[in-house]
């Protein structure tokens, strides 16, 4: 059989079972919830809730801080999707299997997707807790979900990159933030594969290559959405600053740490561009 046309069925499958459950809503917001970050689910209003394990040919999240489950609901009025708990290529999936949910909520409706994640600092102006808009990434992973047969009806064999965190967004976010007297830094995104952290000489090589965070998701699904012609808003937290910059080991506890710490501000900024969201 055809990989690209099982793919597409797996997805309508996916999908199907998605309506069944949620009934009339019609997701136009995606969003996926990063690092200790599935508290942002709390914003979710008569929330049908989804266990991906229950979900056929999804995927299910293997890391401490990530929930396995999708959320179909309100916020501000709008229909969204969020899920709580993402996959990353480290826990041993591949690329097209961590954008899975991606395409599927393609097939659902979606038209603009919000990714957040936890990150480590690499730019030197930036602190322990701050918010980063992204506005470009740097795929170091050495893969791309979109290797393979392409589908023509998910979108075209070479797709453009130059705007794949959409500025219209960027400038919402920070017309948002700024109303909320809230500090926004701007920055590129490095995307790793992990799971070691970087040693203090390869975050050194990644601040001259023009990162500002590192992490190790976040890139398969943003090429996937811009692949499905879906418009991204970026978010990381910086939840440590990177090897090396501090005489300190970093830590899954720290990051945890500082996601529960900022989610408050976290929550309002997410919450005020949704509300500003057409
Ligand atoms: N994460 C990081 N990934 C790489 N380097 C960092 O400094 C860093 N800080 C946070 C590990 O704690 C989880 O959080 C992100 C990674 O994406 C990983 O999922």
């Amino acid at each position: 059989a055809h990989v690209t046309g099982e793919t597409a069925a797996r997805i309508r499958e996916a999908a199907a079972y998605i309506t069944e459950k949620s009934g009339a809503l019609k997701p136009r917001i995606g969003l996926i919830l990063g690092s200790g970050l599935g508290v942002l689910a709390d914003l979710i209003e008569d929330a049908v809730v989804l266990d991906y394990g229950d979900i056929p040919h999804f995927p299910v999240s293997t890391v401490e801080g990530h929930a396995g489950e999708l959320l179909l609901g309100t916020v501000k009025g709008k229909p969204v999707l969020m899920m709580k708990g993402r996959f990353h290529g480290y826990e041993g999936y591949g690329p097209e299997t961590v954008s899975f949910p991606v395409r599927v909520m393609k097939e659902l409706g979606v038209q603009t997707l919000i990714v957040t994640n936890a990150a480590g600092g690499i730019n030197e102006n930036y602190q322990v807790g701050d918010l980063v808009i992204l506005k470009d990434h740097l795929n170091l992973t050495g893969r791309n979900p979109l290797i393979g047969p392409n589908d023509n009806a998910l979108g075209v064999r070479f797709p453009d990159m130059s705007e794949a965190y959409s500025k219209r967004l960027r400038t919402l976010a920070h017309r948002v933030a700024e109303r909320q007297g809230l500090g926004l830094q701007e920055g590129v995104y490095v995307g790793l594969m992990g799971p070691s952290y970087e040693t203090p000489a390869e975050i050194r090589m990644l601040r001259i290559l023009g990162g500002d965070v590192v992490g190790m998701s976040t890139v398969p699904e943003v090429i996937a959405a811009r692949h499905s012609g879906i418009e991204v808003l970026g978010f990381s937290c910086v939840s440590n600053m990177a090897a090396g910059m501090l005489d300190q080991p970093l830590s899954h506890a720290e990051v945890m740490e500082t996601t529960e710490r900022v989610k408050p501000k976290f929550l309002q900024l997410v919450l005020g561009i949704i509300e500003e969201m057409d």
